[in-house]
């Protein structure tokens, strides 16, 4: 791997992480752009900073989940776009300790994730609503764009970087170790050095020399030389890039999707359009299949609750991932193409095919007759064997393909079925 992606690679390991998007916005339930939706004054928006008390916060309870889906990390909103910070800043009034909540809820957040094994992450929103420095009429997506009386208002853009380094200090200060720094994000001409990019990316550095940022300070991280700033890894939003993703030199750059598991990330109370945890098994494998991660996002209510809907896909992707784990952590894209009936991840001599598509008759590998030393279910180590079925010489692909028979009309398991294959050696 190129040196400049190492201090990534835990990270890229560990494949599965969680995401979290929690804030005032959980309390008016219509997703975490509701301010800018609905061009909600500071004012209306007001009341829900005043009556935030999630009395049902409990980030073990929270971890746990993670722990049990096979989350390996988690990256939580300390600010939004809203400016609300959940964590006690000294640099402003509009955090969580002033609200009915009463305490620094990151802080919490920090020392349950710890607990339970997790590297931590967290989210901060270069954008603000709320700072009064921060550009407001003619934004693109500001509340208050369009709004006549927010014209002639005088914003002094460096006293809102004062403010926003200060605070990426105090959360790089404040909280012991911290894995992931995920900006969210640069448009326009809002990217790079308007945020005094390479001055705060060294900062960082220096609080934290091991800490692994994303890629929307702005720069390309795709440059054959990107800017010191461009980040550590390429960050697509509610996509799994189709090929992965390699920089202009043809080199693998560290990627994350980051996906919704319904159509918001904040709290929606009435958006049930969840996606399956099939469909998030598969995403996953996905992921992995081309050298990314999955970062799969809830949004706790304004209590502080995941909803139960969204617990559940977390619970049943556990449950597979408990046995078909090995074939996600620490393995990525394979040296063979996409299989019609499904994906491969490898590592090193370990290949998986996942089966997705069982067809009929036996599964097929081309380019592997007579490099498969052991071939296993992975989840329960049941062996299989691997069979040419009678007249199949007579197929022109035998030359170079292998054949395993798997039983029955229905794959051992519908989410996804893997098969653990050992070869002879490395391919
Ligand atoms: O924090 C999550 C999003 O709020 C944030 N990034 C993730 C991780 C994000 N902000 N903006 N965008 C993503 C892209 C912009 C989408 C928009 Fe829209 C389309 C803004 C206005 C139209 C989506 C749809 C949000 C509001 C309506």
């Amino acid at each position: 791997m190129n040196p400049r992606f190492e201090r990534t690679a835990t990270l890229m390991n560990d494949r599965f992480g969680l995401f979290i998007h929690w804030g005032l916005y959980a309390i008016p339930a219509r997703g975490e752009w509701v301010r800018s939706q609905e061009r909600i004054t500071n004012e209306q928006y007001q009341a829900y900073f005043e009556e935030f008390n999630p009395t049902l916060y409990d980030p073990r309870a929270w971890a746990k989940a993670a722990k049990a889906a096979g989350q390996r990390y988690a990256v939580l909103t300390t600010k939004h776009h809203d400016g609300f910070c959940l964590f006690d800043s000294e640099l402003t009034d509009y955090k969580a300790t002033n609200t009915p909540a009463g305490r620094d809820l990151i802080r919490e957040y920090v020392d349950a994730f710890r607990e339970e094994g997790l590297q931590v992450g967290f989210y901060y929103s270069l954008i603000d609503w709320y700072h009064s420095d921060y550009p407001a009429f003619g934004d693109r997506q500001h509340p208050m764009r369009a709004e006549e009386s927010y014209k002639n208002r005088e914003e002094q853009f460096d006293r809102y970087l004062e403010y926003m380094h200060g605070q990426v200090r105090e959360l790089l200060t404040n909280y012991g170790k911290i894995d992931i720094m995920w900006f969210d994000f640069s448009y326009d001409d809002m990217t790079g050095e308007k945020w005094r990019a390479t001055e705060l990316i060294r900062m960082i550095r220096s609080l934290q020399p091991d800490i692994v940022i994303d890629n929307r300070l702005g720069g390309n991280i795709m440059a054959a030389e990107p800017e010191e700033y461009a980040g550590d890894f390429f960050s697509p939003e509610q996509i799994i890039p189709p090929r992965g993703i390699v920089n202009d030199l043809g080199e693998p750059i560290p990627w994350e999707a980051c996906i919704t598991l319904n159509d918001h990330w904040g709290y929606h109370a009435t958006d049930k359009n969840y996606k399956s945890p099939r469909q998030v098994i598969r995403a996953l494998v996905e992921c992995v299949s081309k050298n990314g991660n999955l970062l799969l996002n809830v949004g706790p209510d304004a209590k502080g609750e995941i909803p139960k809907e969204s617990l559940a896909i977390l619970s049943v992707v556990g449950e597979w991932l408990r046995r078909n784990g090995d074939s996600i952590y620490g393995c990525g894209i394979a040296a063979l193409p996409k299989p019609e009936w499904g994906r491969y991840t490898q590592k090193g001599n370990k290949l998986y095919a996942h089966i997705f598509d069982r067809g009929i008759g036996p599964i097929y590998f081309q380019g592997l007759k007579g490099k498969i030393k052991k071939a296993r279910l992975l989840s329960d180590g049941s062996e299989l064997h691997v069979e040419t079925p009678w007249m199949a010489d007579q197929y022109s692909d035998t030359d170079s393909g292998a054949f395993i028979h798997l039983a029955g009309g229905d794959l051992p398991d519908e989410l996804d079925t893997v098969i653990e294959l050992e070869l002879t050696e490395e391919i």
